[in-house]
């Protein structure tokens, strides 16, 4: 077992201070980055606006300022590699290549959305696109993780399985559970413990005094490393270094992410346990995307007007998926005694 950092090592996330880092990537990447992650910010944003106007209802938890997670990990992954996740699933979707119709239009509720309307914001999934969902019970969906990856290994097809979870989750019990089996059985899945420092109003600090999350695993044999979420070449990196492991048989990798969520836990976050600045602090100084628009702009990759026009293609993108989901019909009533075990 070869631990790459000491369990104390954080990512730098909640480190202040204006990025100086420099990338060795390309532009057609540092573009393809920028471009995914800003679809995702801008369609959780126009959600947010549709949820205000009473078009969404129900419980909604957007994923804006975390947008570097996915994004990186997803740069990491390869065709047929699977994901599941929480309820704060959005972006875990539009990363996979879902399509933005159909996730807006679920959030509507509405005939055309990826669960017919049925489901909402935490219950999508697709097949296609090896995404698994969605899940509303807190945890729920990392055994599951280690299900879809033991079903990968008995096949032997060399897919990995990335089973997202919160900071909050991290202190359930079935989680220790899942690691212990998933070791045992050298499971090819990627933990990617999401740490956005809040587990609904509940800080890291109030929660736990074991604060190095990947380091947890290292009591099963399980190898991980805690890393810089507001820095998306660095997630793919260490996603890389995570994938290549699992695929070589050495079993489970525990990525521990240090990110932020900027908005409210959900749509009905009263926002008492944290300042506005800390806030304000994350979003002017570790910005994903901006970091990102600093290496393109700083590099001679893009101009100003590039990127402009790319930010007008996103909002074309977002507004047609925001029309569609206001169009689309509600499901018709005959549709309750469909998809329904009895
Ligand atoms: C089993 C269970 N307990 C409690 C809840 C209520 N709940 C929903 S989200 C949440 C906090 C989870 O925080 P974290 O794992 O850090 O994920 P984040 O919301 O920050 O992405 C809680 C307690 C739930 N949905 N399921
Ligand atoms: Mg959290």
């Amino acid at each position: 077992m070869a631990l790459r950092k000491s369990p104390d090592n954080k990512g730098a996330a909640a480190s202040a201070g204006k990025s100086t880092r420099k990338s060795n990537t390309s532009k057609e990447e540092l573009l393809k980055f920028y471009r995914e992650m800003l679809l995702i910010r801008r369609f959780e944003e126009k959600a947010g606006q549709l949820y205000g106007m009473g078009l969404i209802g129900g419980f909604c938890h957007l994923y804006i300022g975390q947008e570097a997670v996915v994004v990186g990990l997803e740069a990491a992954a390869e065709d047929g590699d699977k994901r599941i996740t929480s309820y704060r699933d959005h972006g875990h979707m539009l990363a996979s290549g879902m399509d933005p119709k159909g996730v807006m239009a679920e959030l509507t509720g509405r005939e055309g959305g990826l669960s017919k309307g049925k489901g909402g914001s935490m219950h999508m999934f697709s097949k296609e696109k090896h995404f698994y969902g969605g899940h509303g019970i807190v945890g729920a969906q990392v055994p599951l993780g280690a299900g879809l990856a033991f079903a990968d290994k008995y096949k032997g097809n060399g897919r990995v399985t990335f089973t997202y979870f919160g900071d909050g989750a991290a202190n359930q019990g079935q989680v220790y559970e899942t690691y212990n089996m998933a070791e045992l059985w050298n499971l090819p899945v990627v933990f990617v413990i999401e740490n956005n420092q809040y587990a609904m109003g509940t800080s890291m600090k109030r929660s736990t005094k074991s604060t190095s999350l990947w380091g947890r695993g290292v009591a099963y044999g399980i190898k991980g490393e805690a890393v810089d979420g507001m820095d998306v070449l660095a997630v793919k990196a260490a996603g890389e270094r995570a994938v290549e492991a699992c695929r070589a048989g050495e079993g489970p990798y525990i990525l521990e992410i240090n990110t932020y969520r900027y908005r409210g836990h959900s749509m009905s976050d009263p926002a008492k346990y944290r300042s506005r600045e800390e806030v304000q602090k994350m979003r002017e100084e570790r910005d994903a995307i901006e970091h990102v628009r600093e290496l393109l702009l700083q590099g001679n990759h893009a101009t100003d007007d590039d990127l402009k026009a790319i930010d007008r293609e996103i909002k074309v993108i977002v507004n047609e998926a925001a029309e569609y989901a206001k169009e689309s019909p509600e499901p018709d009533l005959s549709e309750l005694w469909t998809d329904i075990y009895a």
